[in-house]
């Protein structure tokens, strides 16, 4: 096994899942397969076999079809429509996204380490990183979910989390693909990788390099601002971005745009841009409008939604798959959503 293990660490540079032998399995393309994890972390002591003997978790997972997730997203769903009185009665919807993106955004393309593989949000060390206050509720939020299905790993519930959320607020279908595999707790990442929103268009084009994002999809990925709202407890900025905060919109894009924009410093000294409306903007939003390369997709947006859903599918399957390594023949889920299924 250590053989094996050493050949596939040398081939392969990103997380992997392999088809090793006949366990049945049907996830996504229906074919039979069993998936085991390629770790260029785990040289040595924690190869293939180690994962195998160690979590047994990833095989109960291999052994789910595409209908058995649908049941995991049709729980999250409802459970997100039961608990609408959240934050004021936003709901659950944003604070999923937020956490699938967080729990991403930790990957350094570099070693490849970090990202939604390992699921190590789990651990303390993640999920008390400044950068992710407020997203225990959404953690809290999964766990009778995690109940209820104990063979879904976290990095795939965390991901399918945001899917089911954006999907369920009327946002675009985003194919989703399962695989991830829980990692042990050193394996979770320092603090400190995820951005800061106080900054200016150069600092955020330099982040996102980091996890390969050009400048079209940085854009689209921060239109998910249309979603929630900053709260001085968690990050120190306050307000929505907008008047929808639970319908996947445009509307940041036109409200970046059309909005009269005062440079204020807030109550708890961080400097944001509010609007008459009460509509609030980061500086590293502004910064969408500010640079003349970012405010060509902002201007694209905001007069077409559909460019803005077809862009921000693809970005952010991206995000929520960055560092792994599907076996070729894996095709993605469509999940239907809640009323598709007369649910
Ligand atoms: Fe954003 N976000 N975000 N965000 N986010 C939120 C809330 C929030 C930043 C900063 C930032 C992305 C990227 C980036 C998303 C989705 C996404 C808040 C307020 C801040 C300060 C948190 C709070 O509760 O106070 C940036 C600028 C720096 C980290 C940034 O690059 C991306 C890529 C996404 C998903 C695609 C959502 C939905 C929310 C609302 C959360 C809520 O609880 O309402």
């Amino acid at each position: 096994m250590s053989a094996m293990s050493a050949t596939i660490t040398k081939t392969f540079n990103k997380k992997s899942l392999y088809l090793l032998s006949g366990a049945t399995a049907a996830v996504g393309a229906g074919v039979a397969f069993k998936w085991y994890q390629n770790d260029n972390r785990n040289k040595g002591s924690k190869g293939l076999g180690a994962l195998a003997a160690g979590t047994g978790m990833h095989i109960a997972q291999c052994q789910k079809k595409p209908e058995d997730y649908q049941k995991v997203y049709n729980a999250i769903a409802l459970k997100i429509r039961e608990e609408d009185e959240y934050d004021n009665y936003i709901g659950y919807g944003p604070v999923l996204v937020r956490l699938a993106w967080h729990i991403s955004g930790t990957w350094e393309k570099n070693d490849n380490s970090g990202g939604s593989f390992g699921g190590t949000y789990r651990f303390k060390k993640e999920m008390n990183d400044p950068s992710n206050k407020g997203l225990q509720n959404g953690f809290k939020f999964l766990g009778p979910v995690l109940e209820q299905f104990p063979w879904i790993s976290h990095g795939d519930l965390y991901t399918l989390g945001g899917v089911t959320a954006i999907q369920e607020m009327q946002g675009p279908k985003i194919p989703w693909r399962a695989g991830r595999v829980d990692e042990p707790e050193d394996k979770t990442p320092d603090n400190g990788r995820l951005p800061d929103a106080s900054r200016d268009a150069d600092y955020v084009r330099k982040f996102y390099t980091r996890m390969n994002f050009g400048d079209r999809e940085v854009v689209a990925l921060l239109g998910a601002h249309a979603l929630g709202k900053t709260h001085y407890k968690n990050s120190g900025f306050e307000g929505p971005w907008g008047a929808a905060t639970n319908v996947f919109s445009n509307e940041y894009y036109v409200n970046l745009l059309n909005e009269h924009w005062k440079l204020n410093k807030n109550e708890a000294g961080q400097m944001q841009y509010d609007s008459d409306k009460g509509y609030m903007m980061l500086p590293t939003d502004m910064a969408l409008i500010q640079d003349p390369k970012y405010l060509k997709f902002v201007k694209e947006y905001a007069n077409n939604q559909d460019a803005f859903f077809k862009d921000f599918v693809k970005a952010f399957s991206k995000l929520i798959e960055n560092g792994i390594e599907f076996p070729k023949d894996i095709k993605a889920t469509t999940f239907k959503t809640l009323d598709e299924q007369d649910m």
